[in-house]
Parts: C-alpha cells; structure tokens; sequence
C-alpha cells in the first residue's frame, strides 16, 4: 500500500528523533543516503553564512531555512529530472539541490537582478515572495504538462500561512478538478511570521484539507528527511503515473519548526519562547540522520570531516563570486519587470533620474 494511503491526521515517520528507524526505510543508494545528509550541511551553513553576511551589511534582507533543511533537501531528492518546482523566498536548499548555483541565492537577496535569472537548464521557477501566489501558476503549469502529454509532475512549496489564502483553496481545488500532476508540499513551520499555526486554521491538520478537495493529503515528520523523502516519492510517482482510481494530485504537510526569524527583519523572541524553540531543536533534521548513518556504518568521523570542509569551502567560493558582481545601478529597479514600461513606472523612473542627478550617487549607494 502506498505510505500516501493514511489518514492524514496519522503522521507518516522513519527515524525517531534519535535517528532510530520506527518506519521503512526508503530504498535509496548509501552514497544517496550520504548526498542527502551532505546537502543539509551545505543548506545549513550557507544559512549561517547568509545571516551573518546580512548583519554585516553585506546582504539587504534573507530569510533563514535553519530547521527546515530536512523537508527541504528529502523533497527535492524524490523528483525526476523532467520535474519542476515552484519555490517560495525559503527554498535555498531545495533550489540548491535542483542545480540553482549558490551565487544566484546570494545574488538575489543582494538585490541584484541576476539572481533572478535561472539557468536554462534548472526545472525552477523564480522566487515567489506574495504568499501563495506560486501555487495555482503550478497548477497551470501541471495542467500544460498534461495536455501536452509530456511526463512531468510540479511541486510547489508554500507555507502553513499560505493555506489560509484564496490562491490556495483556488490551486489545489483547480488540480482536483482536471487532475493535474502537482504536489502541493506545505512546509508547516508553526509560525507565519507571528501567527501561529492555531490561527491559520481550525482544522486538527493541513492535510486533511485535501480531502476536501478529492485527493490524498498526507502529513508526514518534517523534521525527518527519509519520511519526507517517502512521501514525496510516493507524490510525484502517482503524480506521473496514478493507479485507474486514484487522482494524481497530493497535499503533503510537512510538519517542521524554523529555528531563526522569519527574515532578518524580524524578531522571534517577542512573540514565542525560548522554551518552544529549544524543544524543536531536539528534532533537528540534521543530528538525527548523521545519528543513523553513522548507526548504521555510512558515515564516520573522517567523512563528517571533510563533508565540513567541502561545504565551508563551497560556501565562501559562492561569497566570493556574488560579491565580485558589479553592484546593481539603482534605476535597474525599474528594467527588468516589463518589456515596455507602463506610464506610472516611466514617471517614477523620471522622477528617480531627476532626484539622481541631483543629488549624486552617494546619496543612493551606500558602501
Ligand atoms: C499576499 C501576501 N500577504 C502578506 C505578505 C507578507 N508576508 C510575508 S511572509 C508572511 C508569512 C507567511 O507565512 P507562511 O506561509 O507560514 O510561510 P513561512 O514564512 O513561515 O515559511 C507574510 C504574511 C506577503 N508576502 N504576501
Ligand atoms: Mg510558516
């Protein structure tokens, strides 16, 4: 029976938080089994690194994954080549495994258009920062991909605040409707900035939301990247390739905690307690899976080692290059969004010109 066959209110779980196997254990290679763990790592010190460069003045704004490397990386390893993903502003490491280089993230939230731009060959679509938008586009996109009869499922990755938008209810009952291959993957983080999950909804879950809209919805341990991996797995499967009574969309709620602040221009700690946090860190995805590969003869010192080595090293490589890039001159906020500039737009930019000229570039770039 496929794991996406369960209530959604029984959540679906492979290692316990000591990293014990308690469910089935996804049939991936060892050396897959190490990737997965290696990219987390990377995930999670890139996340560090960013943080650190914004408080340094180095990056405009970011928003943290720390916590979330789990849902994340075990995601993005269930799908196929030919698969797309539709991101929100917090997929650095889902992006990251899909090809988008580094430096792009990095770039991005500097502010520079570049960041923007994704290379040809990497199934992403650009960051969504309104929430919810990304997911009926995924829709469409799934529904393309059917009729034109190419073999490609779509995941799009939003958050628990993102279910409370018409966007939402309008993309997954759409994909129901016309059975379009999409994954919808919640990452429930507990907190849309500062409103709880409890405020989003009253329902017991997420997932259940899908059975309301007439196909699976699964809530799976976030926090527990073989789990994850399963569940997805499972999702673009059938996404691609359903059984004659099955619908090819699912919900999969990912149940997780971000260990930071929402971007950097937040501050946690006045709307939830340190109590709750440390609680969460015990699940981290992290420990758990280094707990089981090392249980179980995958991993050892050595290799942890210069897996730490490998991801500072690749860490500071992207640094370097997205801090080489010309910084961006102040009109291109005007460039890029339209073929022909609408008459408001042109007034701005106008305007910006005159202040420009005025004034001096000091006055607009600070070094
Ligand atoms: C349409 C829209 N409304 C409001 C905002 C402001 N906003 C940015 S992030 C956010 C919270 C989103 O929470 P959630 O969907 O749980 O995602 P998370 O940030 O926790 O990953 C809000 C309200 C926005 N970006 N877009
Ligand atoms: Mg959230």
């Amino acid at each position: 029976m496929s794991v996406l066959q369960r209530d959604p209110q029984d959540m679906l779980r492979v290692l316990d938080e000591s990293g014990e196997p308690v469910g089935e254990v996804p049939d991936l290679s060892d050396e897959e089994l190490v990737d997965m763990y290696r990219e987390m790592r990377l995930a999670r010190h890139f996340d560090t690194r960013a943080v650190s460069l914004q408080r340094q003045g180095r990056m405009g704004t970011y928003p943290p994954l720390s916590g979330q490397e789990g849902a994340q990386i075990g995601s993005a390893f269930a799908l196929d080549e030919e698969d797309w993903m539709f991101p929100s502003y917090r997929e650095h490491g889902a992006a990251l495994h899909r090809g988008l280089p580094l430096k792009r993230t990095l770039l991005y939230w500097m502010g520079h258009e570049k960041g923007n731009a994704i290379p040809d060959d990497v199934n992403i679509f650009p960051v969504a920062v309104p929430i919810a938008t990304q997911i009926p586009h995924a829709t469409g996109a799934a529904w393309a991909k059917k009729l034109r009869g190419e073999d490609a499922a779509v995941v799009s990755y939003f958050g628990d605040g993102a279910t409370s938008e018409g966007d939402f209810h309008e993309g997954l009952n759409f994909a129901g409707v016309f059975d379009t291959p999409n994954v919808f993957f919640c990452n429930n983080n507990q907190w849309a900035i500062s409103v709880p999950r409890e405020r989003q909804t009253a329902s017991q879950t997420l997932a259940q939301k899908a059975t309301a809209y007439g196909f699976e919805g699964v809530q799976v341990d976030g926090m527990d990247p073989l789990a994850v991996y399963a569940a997805t797995r499972a999702a673009v499967e059938k996404a691609k390739d359903p059984d004659e009574d099955e619908l090819r969309p699912t919900l999969i709620e990912a149940v997780q905690y971000r260990f930071g602040a929402h971007t950097t221009a937040d501050d946690p700690s006045v709307y939830r307690d340190d109590d709750e946090v440390a609680e969460w860190r015990k699940k981290d995805p992290i420990p758990r899976l280094e707990r089981f590969l090392r249980e179980t003869g995958r991993l050892d010192d050595e290799a942890v080692e210069s897996i730490e080595s490998w991801t500072e090293e690749r860490v500071a490589t992207a640094i370097e290059e997205a801090e080489s890039e010309l910084r961006p001159e102040p009109e291109e906020m005007f460039t890029h969004l339209y073929e022909e500039l609408p008459p408001e737009l042109r007034e701005q930019m106008a305007e910006f010109e005159a202040l420009y000229e005025k004034h001096g570039a000091e006055a607009f770039l600070r070094e």
